[in-house]
C-alpha cells in the first residue's frame, strides 16, 4: 500500500516537472522579446523560421528525408540509428494525411497544438506562472 502512495506521488512529481521544464524550454527557445512570455505570434514566427530550415530545397513541403536529416543533425543522441528512429516517429506525428510529406500546414497545427496544450488558461501566452496553475 505505501508503495503504491509513494509511486504515486512519484509519477505526479514527473508529470508536474516535465509541465514546468516544457514551459521554460519553450521561453528559452521561442520569447523573441526577451519579456519571458511567449505570445502565440511569436511562436509561430519561430515555427515559421524552423520550418525554413528544415525544408531544404524549398518547396514548402518537408520531405521525409529532409526532415530526417535535419532531426539527426541537431539531436543529441549519442548514435544515429537511434536518432534516426526517433525521427521517424516525430515524422509520423506531424504528417497528419501520410503522405511522407510535412506541409506548411501540417506543420504550423501540431505546433499550434502543443502551445494550446501548454498554454492552460488560454490566454494565447505561455508565461512560467499560468493563471490556471494556481
Ligand atoms: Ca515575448
Ligand atoms: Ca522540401
Ligand atoms: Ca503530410
Amino acid at each position: 500500500m505505501k508503495k503504491i502512495v509513494m509511486l504515486m506521488v512519484l509519477f505526479s512529481g514527473v508529470i508536474h516537472a516535465n509541465e514546468t521544464s516544457n514551459k521554460v524550454y519553450m521561453i528559452e527557445k521561442f520569447d523573441q522579446n526577451g519579456d519571458h512570455v511567449v505570445t502565440q505570434e511569436e511562436f509561430l514566427k519561430s515555427a515559421e523560421e524552423r520550418f525554413k530550415t528544415m525544408d531544404i530545397d524549398g518547396d514548402k513541403t518537408i520531405e521525409k528525408t529532409e526532415f530526417l536529416q535535419r532531426y539527426t543533425e541537431h539531436s543529441h543522441s549519442t548514435t544515429a540509428d537511434s536518432a534516426a528512429e526517433v525521427g521517424q516517429r516525430v515524422f509520423g506525428k506531424l504528417d497528419e494525411n501520410r503522405d511522407d510529406k510535412i506541409s506548411e500546414l501540417e506543420y504550423t497545427q501540431s505546433r499550434l497544438k502543443w502551445f494550446t496544450e501548454v498554454d492552460k488558461d488560454n490566454d494565447q501566452k505561455i508565461e512560467l506562472e499560468d493563471t490556471a496553475d494556481k
